[in-house]
């Protein structure tokens, strides 16, 4: 194992709220000291910052302690236990400790050194026939100072406690004698190796792992490099790579048939009631050895997962956390009950919610997956979060770019329910898009436009899937304060102002944007988007406390929308075709007309959708940049 350094990287972690001041947040992550030695090829780069990510992963002999840990021969169906006790394997084994022997003999090995080797060798059995006629067939894997030796397997032949015959493809002789296996390469070093030998795309972080790999009756020492993603035809795929453990030098590979078969079946989650979720069927080699059973992964979807951190604790400054935990697994397939705390609710909430944003974007847009490319994302529910090291609890939620993935806070109890409802999901997940398209900087009038962008389409994906648990608002995570009190107000932003006055901004100052919290300053992004999907209409919930007059800044009246649909088509063409990083509210005012103009265009909108864009940015005090000819709203 090289020595890994720490450094700080800066990192955008975007979250719901910008309860701390600090919305440019510095994320930890580990660097590998090997580095620039792993990247001796350009194909060993993916590999390489995968097996950076996996640094915290356990060592490869901690993974071999884990029960089940070589599951990947355990495919039949009896238990390991009642195997162990057969009295057929309790003979075989007996008869395989005889020809060892004469085979340390025939190796001249005697005494001490003969001791040695055998101890140094075991057998687990996997399957038992015995035949009507008494004959005994035991299939074991081999073991090799407690290494599996792949390609060490045989089977002995017995009758009447004889053994007559041994299939296998590897004699006894291993050659070191009980020595310790000691590999010159770190496992990090060995799943970059391994990565130039893998065509696909990541799914998940590759594992490895110590073994023997014998060829050729050649056993080596080798690591053994798991990796699971989806081929250039998107198809799944798992494939076992196995590389010298001193050089790196490929040895073999195995491709597992990636037998995962999708299900549809339903859970319960803590604010929609029971949903429909698809989760994966996986044999145990597939589930860390804890199945068969069924995984909250969506091959459906990019086989995009959702896990159980168990509770670890984020730092909003510093990062950090425990995310190596596995999917979420169940035995048969009946998620979460109708318990509050239940996690599995928690977590198929968050996996619903992912796959509602993902056929969102395929329907309205055409768009497969967060990055365009057809991956699911990683989702992790149970975090509680930290700021400076003090705990600050668990209403919140982020989307990590850096790592590519949505972290959800558990809530605070008795306050807020775990932060997973749909517009949260859905705003968290648009976060990954904005990255991936126009990549909008988290600060000024771009901040504000990259967090509405996100309050936009998380409210779509809610109009989108049209629960009754949850009718579509322009309010933003209404399900995660227990009273009600939802995070943000698209309509009339400054709703959302505190105690002390800090809050979201109605009207765009002449001056624009600089300091300020993006979520304050998604308000005017929010607002003309209320104005131009719905007009100046007060929502129902507010008609006794607003007046249309309230909903704009420039006093017009009677402004028309254009549908959310519409509204939704010309904001994520503006921000993937024509929003750049550094874009400012009358840039996204030209973004958005030239938008509306294509859409007018190609025939499916009216020549008066220009002006009706222009209107609502009016109403919101946002104008043209300096000389700009495009549409306004009267002329
Ligand atoms: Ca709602
Ligand atoms: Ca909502
Ligand atoms: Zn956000």
């Amino acid at each position: 194992m090289s020595i890994k350094h720490k450094v700080l990287t800066a990192s955008i972690l975007l979250a719901i709220t910008g309860t701390t001041a600090t919305t440019l947040i510095i994320a930890q992550r580990d660097t590998g000291a090997d580095a620039g030695n792993a990247a001796r090829s350009a194909g060993a780069q993916t590999a390489n910052a995968a097996a950076q990510r996996n640094a915290h992963a356990p060592a490869a002999h901690a993974t071999l302690q884990q029960p089940f840990a070589d599951a990947s021969a355990r495919s039949g169906a009896t238990p390991q236990a009642q195997l162990d006790n057969h009295p057929a394997v309790q003979r075989a084994r007996e008869l395989l400790q005889a020809d060892k022997a004469r085979s340390a003999a025939a190796h001249g090995l005697s005494g001490a050194n003969a001791d040695a080797a055998l101890a140094a060798e075991s057998y687990q059995p996997r399957d038992v026939i015995v035949e009507a006629d008494g004959s005994e067939h035991v299939r074991f894997q081999r073991d090799y100072q407690g290494l599996p030796v792949i390609g060490g397997d045989l089977v002995t032949h017995a009758k009447n406690g004889l053994l007559s015959s041994i299939s296998k493809t590897l004699d006894l002789a291993l050659g070191n004698n009980g020595a310790a296996p000691n590999a010159k390469l770190s496992s990090a070093q060995a799943i970059a190796d391994a990565g130039v030998h893998f065509a696909g795309r990541f799914l998940e972080q590759p594992k490895s792992r110590m073994v023997y790999f014998a060829k050729d009756n050649q056993p080596k020492l080798a690591y053994e490099v798991t990796f699971r993603g989806l081929n250039k035809a998107q198809r799944p795929v798992h494939d076992l790579i196995y590389v010298d453990a001193d050089n790196g030098g490929l040895l073999g590979r195995d491709s597992r048939i990636y037998s995962a078969e999708s299900t549809e079946t339903s859970g319960y989650t803590i604010t929609r009631g029971k949903v429909n979720i698809t989760t994966a069927k996986v044999g145990a080699e597939e589930s860390d050895g804890r199945g068969p059973g069924y995984l909250l992964r969506d091959d459906k979807r990019g086989g995009g997962t959702t896990h159980n951190t168990g509770g670890t604790v984020v730092d909003l400054i510093f990062g950090g956390g425990d995310f190596s935990a596995p999917a979420m697994f169940d035995a048969d397939n009946v998620w979460g009950d109708e318990q509050m705390s239940n996690v599995a609710r928690t977590g198929v909430e968050a996996h619903y919610g992912v796959a509602r944003t993902w056929d969102y974007y395929k329907k309205f847009y055409d768009r497969l997956g967060i990055f365009g490319d057809g991956v699911g994302v990683q989702s992790f529910v149970n975090v509680t979060f930290s700021y400076f090291f003090f705990d600050i609890g668990g209403t919140n939620a982020f989307w990590d770019g850096d790592a590519k993935r949505m972290v959800y806070g558990n809530g605070d109890y008795g306050v807020s329910n775990p932060v997973v409802a749909i517009d949260v999901a859905g705003h968290e997940m648009s976060h990954g898009v904005t990255q991936a398209t126009s990549g909008l900087l988290y600060s000024g009038d771009a901040g504000g436009l990259n967090e509405a962008t996100s309050d936009i389409h998380g409210t779509l994906v809610e109009f989108f899937d049209n629960s009754p648990k949850d009718p579509p608002d322009y309010l933003i995570g209404e399900n995660v304060n227990l009273d009600g009190t939802p995070l943000r107000y698209m309509f009339k932003p400054s709703l959302d102002k505190d105690a002390d006055g800090n809050g979201s901004f109605d009207c765009y100052p002449a001056a624009g944007f600089v300091d300020e919290d993006p979520h304050y300053t998604s308000g005017i992004g929010n607002h003309f988007f209320y104005l131009l999907a719905e007009g100046q209409k007060v929502p129902k919930s507010h008609r006794k406390s607003l007046l249309p007059s309230d909903l704009v800044c420039n006093g017009t009246t009677g402004l028309k929308g254009l549908t959310p649909v519409v509204a939704g088509q010309i904001w994520y063409r503006a921000n993937t075709l024509y929003l750049t990083s550094q874009a400012s509210y009358p840039d996204a005012r030209v973004a958005t007309q030239t938008a509306a103009q294509d859409l007018v265009d190609r025939g499916l909108l009216k020549a008066s959708a220009v002006k009706t864009v222009a209107c609502a940015w009016e109403a919101v005090n946002v104008g043209l940049p300096e000389g700009s000819d495009a549409a306004r709203c009267k002329k």
